[in-house]
């Protein structure tokens, strides 16, 4: 009985390696620690996968550990280092825990790599740079040496990498590297060191090991997907054919995220001996395919990616027709690796009994794996009960009260056209600007202010019924109160209150809404050590009272300058969710954007001037494939413009995005009809706005002249100069003046200085226009 997961959380399910890893950079643990920490937490997941009923003879369990980034750790294996981290290398090419930390987290002006989405995910890596002059080794055995470890407890497991086409691919090229040069044009250089990995590993005894190459199935890379393909042709003669068995283990291609169709066929015609399909975003090949036959194929029908327990019955019929197309064996797999979503359900107790009963987290998806696998070797007849099991939850979930509500149903089915519309710009424009009698270059921040150890402290201790809710709320209160008088002493325009009461802009919307569920320990690695617990998105939606309106109210009532209401839109409320995959994502999404109209329409009634709506995953839901471009983005528009399109006139609506690649949507950002955007541009310098004035893009816009990803305090000159770009490139009353991002994770050392010089810099540059 075949049955594997091509991944596994890493963080630890009461989120261990989080714990050690960041008592590590904070000098409280050794390094030694640490490692130890590591590796009992790996031979805990082994155990416990075993338990699970994974093989532990065959390679079933994946080798996948990572203190920080699985691609990190593959710059870390071929010895990528950046010039600037030079130093930290050893002779051998090596970093330690300290050194592989740094290149991961900065060290003063040494900027750390850039951190970027991986795929459609909320799943961040660290951006590799490749030049002409990177030079490539086999720098790093701890992929062998964790493989050993498991060896050693009689677990053969198979190890992971990513492949070293998908390494390239997700690469930038360095600073100096000339014009035209893209990273994959190293790849010959680079497989050497790859095949080192294969042929020590197989020494070391692996029969298979998993190469991630999920660049197979994307086309939103800086490479065009025929380069790819002919890269991964290059790259699997290299390793797979010119490099023989037994000299290396068996190569099992992984390409999640998406469907593989289109590039089946270099795989298939390559010499590697598996390949793992995505089931769930991608469709099973429906005849044979030439070269598929002799290897093994994963069939990835258990999502990876979101948290239903699966109708069993339905995924065994597709690795059954699988199974008729000449595959040398067949694996009942998960589409992609189980880190997205959390350990294990056993550790909900106050989760709802129904609801628990519809999902699956990690551990359930192992068990729907392994009763597939004796499904497929010894017939349905062996796991009918499991089968029955699976069916009746699926039927629960789509007849239980608050799955389908008519009154949300018949509200969203009665919108006209005009729900979605606001009246002219141009009118709007000149009824906000009487309303709000701003400066030239009004500045504001994004809206989250530093998320202080003392208000962590008081919403712990609120959450534990040591603190009361009304001696929470006035500690809230107070932190709001010294919010604004540090943006009035420091001269702000626009006003916000901080958050300090929400403890993710999404989560604080779920678990004030209807048709969200939220979990204790559902813990999601983000980036590093940072981890999210995504809510999930049940049932339909509806608001049930007002969830802002309270907070944003004592705000206003604090200051005479207008106060932003903040709301989180609903795109980004789908993408940090785990959503329901019974009805289409724009449903979902418009029942969202309804409740946040509401909430929008009583902050208008209370005297609120402008809200802002964000929308920092409006690029991450950009599906993978173009053809699918112009569906996703009309009906993430729509949603956006449905939520905010029911204020007046003289309301003005912001919103926020997170990245750079204005360029990349800047149709959809039109069609947002936002007033006012703010969007990152101090690391680049302020180039967005170049794309902004050639599209003609007539609302305002606030480049980030902070950029609040790095601890540093920028100088009030940087700022002017910022400043005077912007004022250059696009007309003074498109322009706001704000930093790149909220500033919740920085702290109010540096926070309250940059601060500063955005003023200083904004006044000066307003004198240059008097
Ligand atoms: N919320 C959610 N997803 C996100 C972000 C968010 N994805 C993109 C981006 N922002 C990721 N950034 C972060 C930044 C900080 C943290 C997590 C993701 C973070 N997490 C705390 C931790 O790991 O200690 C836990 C926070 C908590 O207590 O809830 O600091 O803003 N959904
Ligand atoms: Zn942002």
């Amino acid at each position: 009985p075949a049955g594997t997961i091509l991944g596994y959380p890493r963080i630890g399910p009461r989120r261990e390696l989080k714990k050690a890893i960041e008592a590590f950079w904070a000098g409280k643990t050794s390094a030694e620690e640490v490692e130890a920490v590591a590796a009992d937490l790996r031979k805990r997941t082994r155990t416990h996968l075993a338990g699970l009923g994974l093989r532990t003879d065959v390679p079933a369990i994946p080798s996948a550990f990572s203190f920080y980034d699985q691609v990190l750790d593959a710059t870390n294996l071929v010895g990528a280092v950046p010039a600037r981290f030079a130093d930290l290398v050893d002779a051998e090419g090596r970093l330690d825990l300290a050194g592989y930390s740094t290149v991961a987290r900065g060290r003063g002006e040494d900027l750390p790599l850039e951190m970027t989405k991986w795929f459609d995910t909320n799943y961040h890596y660290l951006v590799p740079e490749i030049g002409p002059e990177t030079e490539f080794r086999y720098a790093s055995d701890r992929t062998v040496r964790e493989f050993v470890e498991g060896l050693a407890d009689d677990v053969l497991t198979r190890p992971v990498l990513v492949g070293p086409v998908t390494y390239l691919a997700l690469a930038k090229p360095t600073e100096t590297a000339p014009e035209g040069f893209t990273p994959l044009d190293r790849l010959a250089d680079l497989l050497p060191v790859y095949a080192t990995v294969l042929r020590e590993l197989a020494k070391a005894g692996a029969t298979w090991v998993q190469l991630d190459e999920p660049a197979l199935v994307s086309e939103s890379l800086d490479v065009p997907l025929d380069r790819v393909r002919e890269a991964f042709a290059q790259a699997y003669t290299v390793l797979a054919t010119e490099l023989a068995r037994p000299e290396r283990p068996a190569i099992l291609v992984a390409a999640p995220y998406a469907d593989l169709a289109e590039s089946l066929d270099v795989v298939a015609a390559s010499d590697v001996e598996g390949v793992a399909l995505d089931l769930v975003r991608g469709a099973a090949p429906t005849a044979a395919v030439p070269g598929l036959a002799g290897k093994v194929v994963v069939g990835g029908v258990i999502d990876g990616h979101n948290i239903w327990r699966a109708d069993l019955s339905a995924k065994l019929e597709v690795l059954e027709r699988l199974e008729t197309l000449g595959a040398a064996q067949v694996a009942a797999g998960t589409s992609t690796s189980l880190f997205h979503v959390p350990h294990t359900l056993d550790d909900e107790p106050a989760l709802d009994a129904t609801l628990k009963s519809w999902l699956a987290f990690a551990d359930q998806k192992v068990t729907e794996i392994v009763t597939l696998a004796e499904g497929l070797s010894e017939g349905r007849e062996a796991i009918h009960t499991q089968l029955l099991e699976a069916s009746d939850a699926v039927r629960s979930r789509a007849t239980a009260p608050g799955v389908v509500r008519p009154e949300v149903r018949e509200r969203a089915a009665s919108l006209t056209e005009d729900a979605f519309n606001r009246g002219p710009f141009a009118e709007r424009k000149t009824a906000q600007a009487e309303r709000l009698n701003l400066p030239p270059l009004p500045t504001t921040t994004i809206g989250s202010f530093p998320q202080t150890p003392e208000i962590r402290k008081a919403r712990a201790a609120h959450d534990k019924g040591e603190l009361s809710t009304e001696q929470y709320e006035e500690e809230m209160r107070a932190e709001i109160r010294r919010v604004v008088e540090l943006q009035e002493s420091i001269g702000l325009d626009v006003l916000v209150h901080g958050e300090p009461e929400r403890n993710d802009m999404v989560q604080y919307f779920a678990e004030n809404l209807d048709g969200f569920a939220v979990t204790q320990n559902g813990w999601v690695q983000s980036y590093g050590s940072r981890c999210t617990r995504p809510s999930i998105l049940w049932g339909d939606v509806s608001r049930p009272a007002p969830i802002t309106v309270g907070w944003t109210q004592y705000t206003q009532s604090l200051s005479s300058k207008p106060v932003k209401g903040m709301l989180t839109g609903p795109v980004t409320i789908l993408a940090w969710s785990f959503v329901r995959d019974d009805q289409p994502l724009s449903d979902t999404a418009n029942q969202v954007a309804l409740a946040l109209r509401d909430e929008i329409t009583d902050l208008e009634e209370a005297g609120i001037a402008i809200v802002q709506v964000d929308e920092p995953a409006l690029r991450e839901l950009l599906p993978l494939k173009e053809k699918d471009h112009a569906a996703y983005l009309d009906w993430s528009v729509r949603s956006f413009r449905l939520s905010t399109a029911g204020v007046r006139p003289d309301t003005q609506i912001h919103t926020h995005l997170c990245y750079s690649e204005f360029g990349q949507i800047v149709g959809a950002i039109d069609g947002l009809d936002a007033d006012v955007t703010s969007i990152e541009a101090a690391r680049s310098k302020m180039e967005i706005l170049a794309d902004i004035a050639n599209a003609g893009y007539p609302r305002a816009v606030g480049p980030g002249v902070y950029d609040i990803h790095s601890p540093r305090v920028p100088g009030e000159d940087e700022v002017e100069e910022l400043l005077t770009a912007a004022v250059k490139a696009i007309d003074l009353d498109q322009l706001w003046v704000n930093p790149d991002c909220g500033l919740k994770t920085r702290r109010y050392a540096e926070v309250t200085p940059s601060l500063e010089s955005i003023l200083a810099a904004t006044r000066a540059v307003r004198a240059t226009l008097a």
